[in-house]
């Protein structure tokens, strides 16, 4: 007996939380499931040692309410996962969220049904839902990925991914502990891990740019430089490229001389974190403006190294810098000085299997205890491609996104009706902060579900023409920038076989809101709608 709910919201991380909380002001019915047995999204699941958001903690909060802002004190300038999964714990209650909430409940098929105008979802727990609309709130990191390297269940040590770590936490005290991937998440659990194992071995295939942070404790005096003037600041990081707060220069590169242009990467370097990126207009379009600043971070590596030839193989040279996701740190260059951590090349001497007593690559084998996985994940289709999912007349969004993801402003996929994506492929997503482009998300689906309401409307739906004019322009832009020079998840470029081409939409958080605005004022050129039809019959 399939339950029945108006609105259905798959996943309780940031996302699903704030649309449960939208659609109860809009009076709609709307329920949540989720996977794990807390909300939080990636916060919940990221639990490896030194997981912290690389957005200033004051500007990795909801917007959406001014109680909710003021309240919360956040203890660092970027805040830890334990101190963001409090928040979001914090927001649950203070909401009363959770009883819409079916925790443990993963959804496995949606399939639309024409008759009825609704969706028909299928869950691991074997609970049939029918809604009529269907909003993915999946998140785009949230596919944990183990790569295909042969004997890993042979390891007879303990295997953890960083996207899925253990909640009661792992001690790694007088151990040989394994970091394969240099990415993000490793970056920051290497200088942690580091301070407990007796032996790290990193290996490492490609190295990535990462910027000192700089946290610290949050001070009274800068918590209340947000708090008195939150309304204008939220609203200028709204206008911003990535939603952020942040002096961004417009001036290129180029156009500075050598000592201008360096004293100011000194600056930044010494402030820390992902604005050094925003040191000057020009460093993601042009090559020759982007290697300065690469230059600049492969000389800080050399000085902060000191085994030139550990400095050497931590330096990258493949990609132009930013062009995957840069990463911020605490002493992770620092930590290979560590007399027991080990830097291993993989690109040039291979992981080639692992066997039950470590890692073998290049011919030798490093023996280990435990090995972390930091190999990140099928990132922004894996999880929705998860749900076996099937639009109008049955066709599969696995077939329509074979050679990758298409979409309407990342929010809708042509033959799929009443089916929201948040944060999908083809918006600003993944290059902007996360919660900034969720609130905007959510709330322009709430609008529209509130328009079908007021109109008394049933479907809504893109046009394929709309969506085939949307993917074009987002490969345009992409096409304007560095982005697709470098082998990147933002590409699919990380799981074999995955169709290549730049997911997320370059064109900047600001221009963004500003052309999803425009089609809500307007009527919403570019999407369909279906008349009620219980309402005609009645
Ligand atoms: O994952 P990644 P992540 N053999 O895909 C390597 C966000 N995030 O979890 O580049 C050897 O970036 C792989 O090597 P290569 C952020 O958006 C944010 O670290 O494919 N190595 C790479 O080094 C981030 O970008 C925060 O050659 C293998 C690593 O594993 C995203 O999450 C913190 C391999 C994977 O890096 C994902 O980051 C953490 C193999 N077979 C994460 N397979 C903050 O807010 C993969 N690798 C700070």
């Amino acid at each position: 007996m399939s339950e029945r709910i108006e609105a259905l919201i798959i996943g309780a991380g940031f996302a699903g939380m704030y649309l449960l909380h939208r659609m109860r002001g809009l009076g709609i019915p709307a329920q949540a499931l989720e996977a794990g047995d807390g909300v939080g999204g990636t916060w919940y699941w990221n639990r490896y040692p030194g997981a912290r958001c690389d957005v200033e903690s004051m500007q990795y909060s909801y917007a959406f309410s001014e109680e909710l802002q003021q309240e919360w004190n956040w203890s660092e300038r970027f805040a830890g996962q334990p101190e963001i999964l409090r928040y979001a714990n914090h927001v649950a209650d203070r909401l009363d969220l959770r009883r819409d909430i079916s925790f443990k409940t993963r959804a496995t098929a949606a399939r639309f049904d024409e008759a009825s105008e609704a969706w028909e979802v299928e869950t691991d727990t074997g609970r049939r839902i029918t809604a009529r609309h269907l909003i993915l709130a999946t998140g785009c990191l949230s596919s944990a990925r183990l790569p295909d390297i042969p004997g890993i269940r042979d390891f007879a040590g303990k295997i953890y991914h960083t996207g899925q770590w253990p909640h009661e936490g792992v001690d790694f005290t007088g151990q040989r502990v394994a970091v394969i991937g240099t990415g993000s998440s490793a970056i920051q659990a290497i200088p942690v891990i580091a301070k407990e194992a007796a032996r790290l071995t990193v290996f490492q295939r490609t190295p990535n740019f990462s910027i000192p942070s700089r946290n610290g404790p949050m001070t009274a005096e800068y918590a209340q430089s947000w708090k008195q003037d939150y309304a204008k600041k939220r609203a200028a990081a709204r206008q911003m490229r990535t939603g952020i707060l942040y002096h961004l220069s417009q001036i290129p590169a180029m156009s500075v001389s050598e000592t201008e242009r360096r004293a100011e990467y000194e600056a930044r370097w010494a402030a820390g974190g992902t604005a050094f990126m925003a040191a000057f207009s020009d460093l993601l379009t042009n090559k020759e403006a982007n290697d300065t600043a690469a230059d600049f971070v492969r000389e800080k590596i050399r000085g902060l190294v000191k085994n030139p030839e550990v400095a050497e193989i931590l330096a990258p040279k493949n990609h132009p810098i930013g062009t995957k996701r840069i990463c911020v740190d605490t002493a992770y260059y620092e930590t290979f000085n560590l007399p027991h951590v080990t830097l291993v090349d993989v690109h040039k001497s291979p992981i080639t299997r692992i066997t039950s007593t470590g890692v073998e690559a290049g011919g030798q084998t490093h023996a280990v205890d435990s090995i972390v996985f930091a190999t990140g994940f099928d990132a922004m289709t894996g999880t929705i491609l998860a749900i076996d999912i099937h639009g109008r007349d049955g066709v599969s969004m696995r077939d329509v996104w074979a050679d990758g993801p298409r979409t309407h402003l990342g929010l809708m996929v042509a033959g799929f009706p009443n089916l929201f994506l948040i944060t999908g492929p083809g918006s600003p997503s993944v290059l902007s902060n996360m919660i900034v482009s969720i609130e905007q998300h959510v709330d322009w689906v709430s609008d529209a579900l509130a328009h079908l309401r007021a109109q008394g409307l049933s479907t809504m739906e893109t046009t394929l023409t709309a969506q085939e004019d949307w993917v074009a322009h987002v490969n345009e832009v992409a096409h304007r920038t560095l982005y697709p020079q470098a082998n990147s998840w933002y590409m699919g470029a990380n799981i074999p076989g995955k169709p290549q081409l730049f997911m997320p939409y370059v064109g900047g958080v600001g221009t963004y809101r500003k052309i999803c605005e425009e089609i809500a004022a307007k009527g919403y050129p570019g999407f369909s709608f279906g008349a009620a039809r219980r309402a005609a019959a009645e």
